[in-house]
């Protein structure tokens, strides 16, 4: 920790617009604090996040681990970005704070954890009131103790992480890199292989957190479907508002959501994708800088994350005056028959190719049949042809958990090129995208693009949906956005 100076110059971080520190000003600040109490008792989830580090101890036997959830990132001067945990970090500790630092400690049989804090900023020093990061700017934080109470976890002073990393042996460490500048610099890359810019022993951590992550847990199913059913209710919220006979600002949706997403859970799990109109057609359109217009179409890419950090990701398409033309529809019916066909072919064992495949072959049959294929299905779908992804640009889906792009670190054997196992949770998202620029479309469909991506649970002979608390039939879609505009404009609470 550092001790903020005393001398009457700004402490370290504050700015020109901070007045001075007269010495009976520090002097009177220093006296007649009483001491608070945070009502802190054991998180139920805490046997969850052991049963994890168990696992990953399990995978490296005598090595020790170290996983930093990452620094809070410098907006401007001295305003930051609001603090969202690493995920590796979230997932193995519970723990939401910034800096924090799990270290795991072979002790023989398996290995002793220890998370190491920043501690509460007590009265000793004046860091309270005079750092930025001090509680009377920031808020009480937990002492080591009520940390380790909350967490079932031994916590230690983040002055004493220095110490403790500067005698391990390299060989025989591996470190979650890329997160905390310190901790890469204190741990000396071992001088093995390489990957990808890394050493491969710190490179196959990442790997292992990832593929652990594979499996949700009945946690974490519980975890998603509340993010998913709050994302429901923000559909909701943004259908009640969406005027059927007039403009909106995309940026109006996107704000609707972000409510819900910042009352019901932590935020949005990523940046809401609100494309009316041709923004549809351009993949991660996050300017939202749009306006609806009746008699065209509204794609919304939104997902709440929820206060474990679990996020859904789910898209819709709606008709903004309430009714799809005929030609809307004959696109959304092809999305529409391509994702049932993915999620109707997904159980254990499946592969994740093979998904997409399934996938795509009804979006190319869709396109056949709108004569803009060049070649014959087969033809097109031949691995050394594929040009009907002029039109379907992404693959069909990934893993869903913590991050929306969950589990990106997984070996391409174990994800892209692997099957799927009981306990997967990923989206089935295809979609048909038609640019306003291409002349390779008739006319009437540039400008149109759909996307339906639900959110899914592999289970023991099949899949289930759990964002089905929204419709995707496009009849289906007509009744409920009716429906909610005749319920009316709602707050979330
Ligand atoms: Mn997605």
């Amino acid at each position: 920790m550092t001790e903020e100076p005393t001398d009457g110059k700004p402490a370290d971080g504050t700015e020109s617009h901070d007045p001075d520190f007269p010495p009976a000003f520090l002097s009177f600040m220093r006296e007649g604090w009483r001491d608070s109490t945070l009502p802190v008792g054991p998180r139920p989830e805490v046997p969850n996040y052991a049963k994890r580090r168990a696992a990953l101890s399990a995978a490296f036997p005598g090595e020790t681990l170290v996983i930093p959830t990452g620094a809070q990132k410098v907006r401007a001067n001295d305003t930051e970005y609001r603090f969202r945990p690493g995920s590796d970090f979230a997932y193995l500790t519970g723990d939401h704070d910034p800096d924090s630092v799990l270290v795991l400690r072979p002790n023989g049989s398996g290995h002793d954890a220890t998370l190491y804090m920043r501690a509460r900023s007590s009265r000793q020093t004046d860091e309270f009131f005079r750092s930025r990061n001090g509680e009377l700017w920031v808020g009480r934080r937990h002492t080591l103790a009520e940390k380790s109470t909350e967490l079932g976890l031994p916590t230690a002073d983040l002055t004493e992480l220095e110490a403790a990393l500067a005698g391990l042996a390299p060989a025989r460490t591996r470190v979650l890199r890329g997160f905390d500048a310190g901790v890469d610099t204190a741990v000396r890359p071992y001088d093995g292989a390489r990957e990808e810019g890394q050493p491969a022993r710190d490179r196959e951590l990442a790997i292992t957190i990832a593929e652990l992550k594979l499996v949700k847990d009945e946690w974490e199913i519980g975890q998603l479907q509340e993010a998913i059913d709050a994302t429901v209710r923000g559909f909701e919220d943004v259908a009640r508002v969406l005027p059927a006979d007039r403009g909106v600002s995309e940026r109006l949706l996107e704000g609707i959501f972000a409510l819900r997403a910042r009352h019901d859970g932590n935020d949005v799990g990523y940046g809401s994708i609100v494309g009316a109109g041709e923004h549809a057609t351009i993949l991660h359109w996050v300017h939202n800088r749009g306006v609806t217009r009746p008699g065209e179409l509204l794609l919304m890419d939104m997902g709440v994350e929820g206060r474990n950090l679990y996020t859904a990701d789910v898209t819709r398409v709606l008709p903004v005056n309430g009714r799809f033309t005929a030609l809307q529809r004959q696109v959304y019916d092809i999305v529409y028959a391509s994702q049932q066909a993915g999620i109707d072919f997904i159980k254990p064992g499946v592969s994740f190719k093979d998904v997409h495949l399934t996938c795509m072959r009804v979006l190319a049959e869709g396109l056949a049949d709108l004569g803009l294929l060049p070649v014959s299905v087969d033809e097109a779908m031949d691995e050394k042809s594929t040009v009907y992804r002029r039109w379907t640009l992404h693959g069909f889906g990934h893993m869903l958990g913590i991050d929306v792009h969950d589990c990106s670190n997984a070996r391409k054997e174990a994800y892209r090129e692997g099957t799927l196992g009981e306990g997967y949770v990923l989206t089935v998202e295809p979609g048909l995208y038609f640019q306003p620029e291409d002349e390779l479309v008739p006319e009437e469909l540039r400008g149109i693009g759909i996307r339906i991506e639900d959110d899914v649970l592999v289970t023991t002979d099949g899949a289930v949906n759990l964002s089905a608390g929204l419709p995707r039939r496009a009849d289906e879609v007509e009744t409920w956005l009716s429906e909610q505009r005749a319920a009316g404009p709602r707050l979330p609470g």
